[in-house]
Parts: C-alpha cells; sequence; structure tokens
C-alpha cells in the first residue's frame, strides 16, 4: 500500500443519463450499493463514507449553452457535471479518495475536472486510465451521435469546442499525453485523427490480445512512477466483454474479460499511484440479474486491496 494514498475513501453516486441515447443510468448508482460496494470496502480496511448523491442544479437556469456541432442535452450534462467538479475538489482536498459512481460517462467531465484542480494545486502531475471500449474523444464538430458520454475525455485534455459545459467555472486541462485509453475496439474515424493529432495513447483489443494487459498497463505505469504522478482510473462497464458484463447500454463484442480486468486491477493496486476512480455506465435496467453491477463491486474491491488468495510470501517455484 503506497503512502501517497488516502485511507479514506468517500462514494459519491452520480445518477446521470443525459449524456446517453439510452435510459436506466441512473439507476446505477443504487444497483452499486445494493452489491454492496461500501461494506466490501470497509472489509478491507477503508474507512469507507458514502456522500449520497451529487445534487442536480436547475438547467433551465444555466440558459442555452450552444456548440459548433451535435452535442445533445448539454444543459442537464451541464447541470451535473458543474457540481460534480466542485464536490469532487472539495473530497480531494480533505484527504478522501473518491469514488464515483455513475451514471454515464459524461460525468467524468466533472469527477475528474475537480481531482485534476487539486492536483494542479498540490503540484503533482494527474495522469488518466480510461478503461474503455471507447475513447470518448469526440467533440461535438465530428461526433456521429451528439452523445455527450462519448465527449468526456476531449473536454478533460481542454478541447475548446466544449468549453460550454463548464461556463464560467473554474477549470483546468490535462495533457493529453497523460492518458491512456486502455481496451479500445470502437473508435469513430475523426475522433482517431484528433486522438493522434493531441498524444493520447491507444491500447486497443488487438494489442492486449498480442501483448497481454500486464506488459501493457505496466508501461503506462512507468510513465506515472518515473514523473511522480497520480492516476485517476475511469472504468467503463464496456471496457469488459458483454458475456461478462451485460449491463450497459453500449456493448461491443471482444471486450476484456474476468480475469484481463481483474488483473488490470491487481497491477493498478500494486502500482499504489491510483488517487481517483469512475465507475460508469453502468445500466440495471439492461443487466442480468444483477450480475454487472455484481462484477464491478468485485472489480472494485480488487482494485483497493482485495486478493482471490492469500498467497505465500515466497513465490512458489
Ligand atoms: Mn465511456
Amino acid at each position: 500500500m503506497s503512502g501517497n494514498r488516502a485511507r479514506r475513501i468517500g462514494l459519491l453516486g452520480v445518477p446521470v443519463e443525459a449524456g446517453t441515447g439510452r435510459r436506466g443510468a441512473c439507476m446505477g448508482p443504487e444497483a452499486l450499493r445494493v452489491a454492496e460496494l461500501e461494506a466490501r470496502l470497509a472489509a478491507l480496511g477503508w474507512d469507507v463514507t458514502d456522500h449520497g448523491n451529487v445534487v442536480q442544479l436547475d438547467a433551465r437556469a444555466l440558459g442555452a449553452l450552444t456548440f459548433a456541432g451535435a452535442a445533445h442535452s448539454p444543459e442537464r450534462v451541464a447541470s451535473w457535471v458543474r457540481p460534480l467538479a466542485r464536490q469532487s475538489y472539495d473530497l480531494c482536498k480533505a484527504g478522501t479518495l473518491p469514488v464515483f459512481l455513475g451514471g454515464d460517462h459524461s460525468l467524468a467531465m466533472g469527477s475528474v475536472m475537480g481531482v485534476a484542480r487539486h492536483w494542479e494545486e498540490e503540484g503533482r502531475p494527474l495522469f488518466v486510465l480510461w478503461l474503455d471500449a471507447h475513447a470518448d474523444f469526440n467533440i461535438p464538430s465530428i461526433s456521429p451521435s451528439g452523445n455527450m458520454h462519448g465527449m468526456s475525455l476531449a473536454l478533460l485534455a481542454g478541447e475548446a469546442e466544449l468549453r460550454p459545459v463548464f461556463g464560467d467555472e473554474p477549470t483546468t486541462a490535462i495533457p493529453p499525453e497523460r492518458m491512456c485509453v486502455f481496451g479500445a475496439r470502437s473508435i469513430d474515424p475523426g475522433e482517431r485523427d484528433l486522438l493522434r493529432r493531441r498524444g493520447v495513447s491507444i491500447v486497443d483489443m488487438r494489442q492486449i490480445d498480442e501483448h497481454g494487459v500486464s506488459v501493457l498497463l505496466h508501461r503506462f505505469l512507468n510513465r506515472v512512477a518515473a514523473e511522480n504522478g497520480v492516476l485517476h482510473v475511469s472504468l467503463d462497464v464496456d471496457f469488459l466483454d458483454p458475456t461478462v458484463a451485460p449491463g450497459v447500454g453500449t456493448t461491443v463484442p471482444g471486450g476484456a474479460t474476468y480475469r484481463e480486468a481483474h488483473l488490470v486491477m491487481e497491477l493498478l493496486e500494486d502500482a499504489g499511484c491510483v488517487g481517483s476512480l469512475d465507475v460508469v455506465e453502468l445500466n440495471p435496467f439492461l443487466d442480468d440479474r444483477g450480475r454487472s453491477a455484481l462484477v464491478l463491486a468485485e472489480l472494485v474491491a480488487s482494485l483497493f486491496g482485495q486478493e482471490i488468495m492469500d498467497r505465500p510470501t515466497q513465490p512458489f517455484g
């Protein structure tokens, strides 16, 4: 366990679904609570507080937000992510390791924004690991769907087209070269071009098949360690193969297996650099008897110290 991590975890629900084309993600935070996330983390020795859900602003009071292209329900997205960024920042300031329960992936605009502002003040470089079938690096002028859950990483990288989301709120941009999209298998053509130009690292499933998650993840984690960085992990349910976790609106075949996902979590735990986490896109309406919620709760526990079996201190052989 690394010394730069809080022993205190704060859970914060963000039942936003305005960023996606399908309803049901608003139930995600409750499903993760029903899957006993809090008790699992407490059993690992963490001091856990559930802060309930973020209080949404009145979207109508924000006025119309205009963009240079397609962006659906931006006022509703903003009504969630603006107060979320503030609460995220406050949790970090209080020495809490925040775990954000979604809700669709647009919530990362707020959660990571607050985290980024905190670490900028602390003078520590923030890195972002995006565990996702998609890169979420669209901007309104190139987005095929206009759904804003596909734009969150681009906003965090400081893409100018997305500035109206935060308006006059305090923001900071994360250098795109400190971002890694891991598990990708569905990236739009315009988005791919933008990712390349900005220098975001992409690890796709083809590379994972060829080299395995361990080698590829270490490559990124070594960079985090070399700069004494802090890591935000954003876990989208569709990182996993739909046979493992069907409870998501954007299933893409060929995702991470149960074992690959657990290995990623254990490697992150070993690295000891994770300072915050999103768990997003869980749609209990599409789930199979809570299976996806339970898998996610297990993965989060794995990230925070749960081991399947106690290993002997000396490896066998
Ligand atoms: Mn996503």
